[in-house]
């Protein structure tokens, strides 16, 4: 089978265009499809993935210009044991990821893209991550056999004529990024709403910057500027020119106006693992007692920070919108979310409302949208649901993809090309016990130490058991794109180019008490926390010093507007707070489970930072 020819390739850049023709050759596309990014692109592409039954248009009055759509149950999520960083060494993988030499895989790959998008259109879909011409961008193109994909990634990052362009000035490296479904379509075949394939690949050779993605249409499986490039790729390109690629997000505080009129704006990245609230707390409204402050969203997800000539670290958020799990999503726990999400927006696998007839009416609903849960629903299987079905009606991993610039509390500068200054970095993840509501570390080396032996519960996000602590080194385990011992040793390096050193915190908005109910309410109510981490940065005021770093005075946080006498505040404060040494003692125990992994690149730094904690506790 031949692929039709394309009208002239819109771009001069002979790279490209042989390229392109060269994995066309090898994936045998029915035609070609150069993504230009308009909206009436888009438009045609919806068109054709409402016809297709990907797509479900959904009610114009309530949900303007917004799609649904509804995977197979086997492709859901990230696959992280299908997950390969196929470097030359082995060594240079490091132990915490899949490994397969690039030259077998390379082999593996070609055949599972002969013939691949038979029967199929291939886009050729150029994208930014980070604004066009930002010095901290990067770009990429991506060929997919996946419409789906094309409309999302529009959402998620800049693409099309505009990036053609820059390509044109071939002065960028640009990635090559290899998708497909691996469903082709014999002549005549019809084809199904989700084309995927049970057997999944997801590869990234970093030395040559490639990623090759085989079998799954979902999230980060298949949007592969995400957590493909903009991490796995680029934590191994930012290690070798002296920047980070982080899985943070990025906010910035302001305080209201001081007598002159004058506010302070600081800009925290925080780390926290898949599925553990980065949205929210990147589109916090600050609660009652915070009149006239301010916290504006810069990015949700990922982070590339680099130091400005002067030694100030600078952050862009390589993306242009949110990749969000829907369910607990609501007007209570993220209003800004709920009113980003309300127009020209992609659902996958949540659930469908009905009408009175049993229909679908137009709407959707997740787990939390609403107090009140409907009678009835379709859910994301696309099974009829009522609230005594044994199963969740969204599935826990449902998504909305929406666009950045709706966001109420964007920031005005989050496009900046230059980027947002950096104070201070913050690590959390879902610890029933042990860890305090906040600390700060008590320098950069110990901060690295903090992020390096963060643990987690496990959510739906990855695609495994939920519910046991796994070590999460900076919520980069299944992101680093090298060996993690490696990365660790960066972060420790990194600190030479700073002219000013951001501050280090560990958060934990997760702490359960005795009977197992959380003890800190979260959600807006972390602002209180937030303006501690502030305040500590501008040197306002002082810490309490404990074994582990230095943690609050019940006077320094602002409690006005909580519903709660000051004893009330005192005894619950006191349980979050708790720097339990047995406690910590068992937790560095299992802080040595990845050490003993990692042990010959471990920076020495990790080894005297585990001993000093030791000798404190
Ligand atoms: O599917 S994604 O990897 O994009 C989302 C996530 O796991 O954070
Ligand atoms: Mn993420």
């Amino acid at each position: 089978m031949t692929t039709k020819p394309a009208a002239a390739p819109p771009t001069t850049n002979k790279h490209l265009i042989r390229w392109v023709e060269k994995m066309a050759e090898l994936t045998q596309p029915a035609n070609i499809h150069w993504v230009d990014g308009s909206q009436a692109e888009y438009d045609m592409l919806c068109d054709k993935l409402v016809e297709a039954g990907t797509f479900f248009p959904l009610d114009e009055k309530k949900w303007p210009g917004c799609f649904y759509a509804r995977s197979v149950p086997t492709d859901v999520a990230r696959v992280e044991e299908r997950t390969f960083i196929c470097s030359l060494s082995k060594d240079n993988a490091g132990p915490t990821n899949n490994w397969e030499d690039p030259f077998v895989m390379r082999k593996r790959m070609k055949q599972l893209f002969t013939g691949s998008m038979r029967g199929r259109t291939m886009y050729v879909l150029p994208f930014s991550m980070g604004p066009v011409g930002s010095p901290i961008s990067q770009i990429g193109v991506e060929l997919t056999d996946s419409a789906y994909v094309v409309v999302n990634m529009r959402i998620m990052s800049r693409i099309g004529a505009p990036v053609l362009a820059e390509i044109d000035k071939e002065i960028h490296r640009v990635t090559p990024c290899m998708h497909t479904v691996g469903a082709p379509l014999d002549p005549g075949q019809k084809d199904v709403s989700w084309p995927c394939n049970d057997l999944k690949y997801i590869v990234h050779y970093p030395e040559t910057r490639e990623i090759w993605s085989y079998g799954s249409g979902y999230g980060g499986n298949a949007l592969l500027g995400k957590k493909c490039f903009a991490l796995r790729i680029a934590s191994n390109i930012a290690r070798d020119q002296g920047w980070m690629a982080e899985h943070m997000l990025i906010v910035g505080i302001e305080t209201p106006p001081d007598a002159t009129g004058r506010t302070e704006k600081t800009y925290l990245a925080a780390a926290f693992p898949s599925a553990c609230g980065k949205t929210n707390l990147a589109m916090l409204i600050p609660p009652a007692g915070f009149d006239g402050w301010k916290v504006w969203t810069v990015g949700d997800d990922i982070a590339w920070i680099k130091p400005d000539a002067s030694g100030q670290l600078r952050a862009i958020n390589p993306e242009a919108g949110f990749f969000g799990v829907a369910p607990g999503t609501s007007l209570k726990t993220n209003p800004n979310a709920m009113a980003t999400l309300n127009r020209n927006s992609i659902f996958t696998n949540v659930a469908l409302t009905v009408g009175a007839d049993g229909k679908a009416d137009g709407g959707i609903w997740w787990e939390g949208m609403t107090d009140a849960v409907p009678d009835r629903l379709i859910d994301w299987r696309g099974n009829p649901w009522t609230p005594s079905s044994p199963t969740p009606a969204a599935h826990p991993n449902g998504r909305f993809t929406t666009p950045a610039s709706q966001c109420p509390s964007i920031d005005p500068d989050w496009e900046n090309p230059q980027g947002v200054p950096i104070s201070a970095f913050l690590f959390g993840g879902r610890r029933p016990t042990t860890i305090p509501l906040v600390y700060q570390a008590f320098n950069w080396s110990a901060g690295v130490y903090t992020g390096a032996t963060m643990g987690s519960e496990t959510t739906a996000a990855a695609g495994a058991p939920v519910g046991k602590v796994r070590r999460d080194p900076m919520a980069m385990l299944p992101f680093c794109g090298y060996h993690m011992g490696d990365y660790f040793r960066h972060w420790i390096n990194m600190k030479r180019s700073f002219s000013e050193t951001p501050r280090i915190f560990s958060v934990n908005w997760f702490r359960k008490d005795a009977d197992g109910n959380f003890l800190w309410p979260g959600y807006g109510e972390n602002m209180r926390v937030l303006k501690w981490v502030v305040d500590r940065v501008h040197g306002r005021v002082p810490g309490k010093e404990t074994a582990i770093g230095w943690t609050p005075y019940f006077e320094d946080i602002r409690w006005e507007g909580l519903d709660k006498s000051e004893s009330e505040l005192r005894a619950s404060f006191d349980q979050l707070l708790l720097v339990d040494p047995e406690a910590w003692k068992r937790e560095v125990i299992d802080h040595e489970q990845l050490f003993i992994a990692l042990h010959d690149h471990l920076p020495a730094e990790m080894i005297f930072q585990r001993e000093l904690l030791i000798c404190r506790l």
